[in-house]
């Protein structure tokens, strides 16, 4: 099915036209039957000579009813233009004509109608010279009388060929349905009628009724006066909607599919038609489907690009055509507009406006996902996809798409900034990831992780720091750390005082390796907390508690010699072993209990747990332990005598 609007100036015979071609009425008021007079949109179908069936909207063509005309008008694909041969070319004709042109409408036929009662010629040739001159460009023509049937099965084929013609809409395309009547059936409910461009509606389907964005679920639908499961665009069709009260639906209103479209109030457009010398009203009816609004004008530069505030909200997506008149003009100006972007970004900067200008004015109609990357950096890609914008990237971030110019810069600039602030204060734990992320203007924490991995900026701890390695001189010594740490090729630099002083420690520790320096030691080389700390995390002091600092190796060591006690073994037995003393041994011993190092029993003596380094410490240990052992041959002796033998074998 396919659905066409009729034009033209008033009282030419656009709704005798539909009557003849239909046998139904479009004037559905009493008062325009009376007047002879159509106010408001009329609807109608039949079946084409090649089977298929078409609806007619018929529209008004006195001046005052223009904007129901424009509702008409705006989701349709095609137009019937009428012009009277009797009449010619005349106000109303020319205002149509710029109305279908800035909404873009490219199909179409010419009916010249009337035409018993004059010659249909020169209304004809002026008609097409217009068309030729707008998105209608070269159109059929048909000379016809609605009285006598003279040329009506010759518009009947020229419908069908047009018919035929016209692009079939994606079935899967988002549904926005302009409502165009509003109106409530006694034991049915509420009920909404429009044009269904493109995209599928389906008995039970639920649905956000624009601008409230009221859920209202698809009780039943009717296409053409008859019941049906669901309906594909083009089409008219009758919503019967639940959960929607009778009185709230008005024209203007549209039935959308959640999360597929953008509601709002702020857009930038691309104005088409525009003569250069003419100056932009501030403030223009803005007409889009069967909605109107108030739109203020904010030219950007002097471009045709220009930012529209409106007044009310409405359903959009990049590419959309929208129509701009200023009633109050003499002229009747009317504009045609795409839409560029649907949540156009704040112009606060002097000279933002211009240069927005500049750059949407380079866009290609319709713009792509790439075009509004690089605009706002960063756009989800639901958000995208409500945009009506295809494509896209792969997400850098959860659904976070990146514009990549925009995310190798801030790649380098978070590799900068982390650096910078260790260099400032080397002494800190690194960067809160929140400040990085307040510095770089990212809208989501979770970009800055992503980036930081890009970056090869270090995420610990919940702290950002360079990685890499240091540069040369900021180390404590050139060679790496001795023993299991890797903490020489990955530490961050470290203030010189700070690196002299953990050379120090590391010189008294080398011959006594468990002896670690008093308070006094720490507080005459200047290592305090934060030093300590530091130090620590660089991987070149392994800090016990904040007062007790050994080598990094200390731990590894720690484990071997205790691993060649009789298990278990007793504090004081520990102490002698590792040659120290209380202070150092019983602190160290509960550091080596939190790391699952060793095993505190009740009587206060501890053991090795497993340790994959040592058998002894494995199997053989454990195996000692009268506590752990449990009954021979039963189920846990059994696994673990399993669990040792291949480490025996290797
Ligand atoms: N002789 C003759 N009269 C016609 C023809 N078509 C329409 N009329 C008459 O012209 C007058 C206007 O026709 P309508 O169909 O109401 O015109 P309209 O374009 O729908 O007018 P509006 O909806 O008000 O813009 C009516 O009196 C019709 O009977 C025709 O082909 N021949
Ligand atoms: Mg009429």
């Amino acid at each position: 099915m396919q659905v066409i609007a009729t034009a033209g100036h008033v009282d030419h015979g656009k709704s005798a036209l539909v009557r003849a071609l239909t046998g139904m009425e479009p004037d559905r008021w009493a008062e325009e039957r009376r007047r002879g007079l159509t106010i408001d949109l009329g609807f109608a179908w039949t079946k084409l000579p090649g089977g298929e069936r078409v609806a007619f909207v018929d529209v008004p063509g006195h001046e005052r009813f223009v904007p129901n005309m424009l509702a008409g008008v705006g989701p349709v694909p095609a137009v019937l233009f009428v012009v009277a041969a009797d009449g010619g070319w005349m106000p109303q004709s020319a205002e149509h004509l710029a109305a279908i042109d800035a909404v873009g409408i490219r199909h179409g036929l010419l009916a010249v109608t009337r035409s018993d009662l004059a010659d249909p010629g020169p209304a004809t040739r002026q008609a097409l010279d217009r068309f030729s001159r707008t998105s209608l460009g070269a159109v059929p023509a048909v000379a016809v009388s609605a009285v006598t049937g003279d040329g009506l099965p010759e518009l009947r084929d020229a419908l069908s060929r047009l018919v035929a013609a016209l692009p079939v809409p994606d079935p899967a395309a988002p549904v926005r349905l302009w409502v165009d009547r509003a109106f409530s059936i006694r034991g049915s409910g509420t009920v909404v009628t429009g044009t269904l461009p493109a995209g599928t509606v389906t008995t039970g389907q639920e649905l956000l009724l624009t601008p409230s964005l009221r859920p209202a679920r698809i009780r039943g639908l009717e296409s053409m006066n008859e019941p049906v499961a669901s309906a594909g665009g083009v089409t008219r069709v009758a919503v019967n909607l639940r959960g929607v009260p009778a009185g709230f639906p008005a024209r203007g209103m549209a039935l959308v599919e959640a999360g597929r479209w953008t509601l709002t109030r702020l857009v930038d457009v691309r104005l088409s038609s525009r003569d250069p010398d003419m100056t932009l009203p501030p403030e223009m009816t803005l007409h889009i489907g069967s909605a109107r609004t108030q739109a203020r004008i904010r030219p950007l530069g002097g471009s045709p690009i220009a930012r529209l505030a409106l007044r009310d909200p409405l359903p959009l997506h990049v590419g959309d055509r929208v129509l701009l008149r200023d009633p109050g003009s003499a002229a009747m100006t009317i504009l045609g507009a795409t839409v560029l972007d649907v949540v156009p970004p704040a112009l606060a900067r002097r000279g933002a406006a211009t240069a927005a200008g500049r750059e949407l004015a380079a866009w290609p109609e319709p713009p792509s996902a790439a075009d509004l990357l690089r605009r706002h950096g960063f756009l989800r890609a639901g958000a995208l996809a409500a945009m009506g914008v295809a494509g896209g990237h792969r997400p850098v971030a959860g659904d976070w798409l990146a514009d990549p110019d925009r995310w190798a810069s801030l790649r380098g600039r978070l590799a900068e900034m982390v650096a910078a602030h260790a260099r400032r204060d080397p002494l800190a734990i690194g960067m809160p990831p929140e400040a990085a992320r307040a510095a770089l203007g990212l809208p989501d924490r979770a970009l800055v992780e992503a980036l930081a991995r890009d970056a090869q900026v270090r995420l610990e701890d919940g702290y950002l720091r360079p990685a890499g390695p240091p540069e040369a001189g900021d180390l404590v010594t050139g060679d790496p750390v001795a023993g299991d740490s890797v903490a020489g090729e990955r530490a961050p630099s470290l203030p010189p005082r700070t690196a002299a002083a953990v050379k120090a420690v590391l010189a008294d520790l080398e011959g006594a390796p468990f002896l670690a320096p008093d308070a006094g030691r720490l507080r005459e080389l200047g290592l305090d907390a934060r030093a300590i700390a530091a130090a620590a995390r660089a991987g070149l002091l392994l800090r016990v508690t904040e007062q007790i600092v050994l080598a990094p190796d200390a731990r590894a060591q720690a484990m071997r010699i205790l691993a060649g006690l009789p298990q278990p073994f007793t504090t004081a037995e520990a102490r002698q072993a590792l040659g120290t003393t209380r202070r150092v041994a019983i602190p160290l011993l509960e550091y080596l209990d939190r790391a699952g190092v060793t095993q505190r029993l009740p009587d206060d003596r501890r053991r090795l747990r497993l340790a994959p380094w040592s058998t002894r410490a494995r199997c053989g240990s454990a195996r000692g332990s009268p506590r752990r052992t449990g009954r021979p041959g039963s189920r846990r002796s059994s696994a673990r005598r399993d669990r040792c033998r291949p480490a025996r074998r290797r």
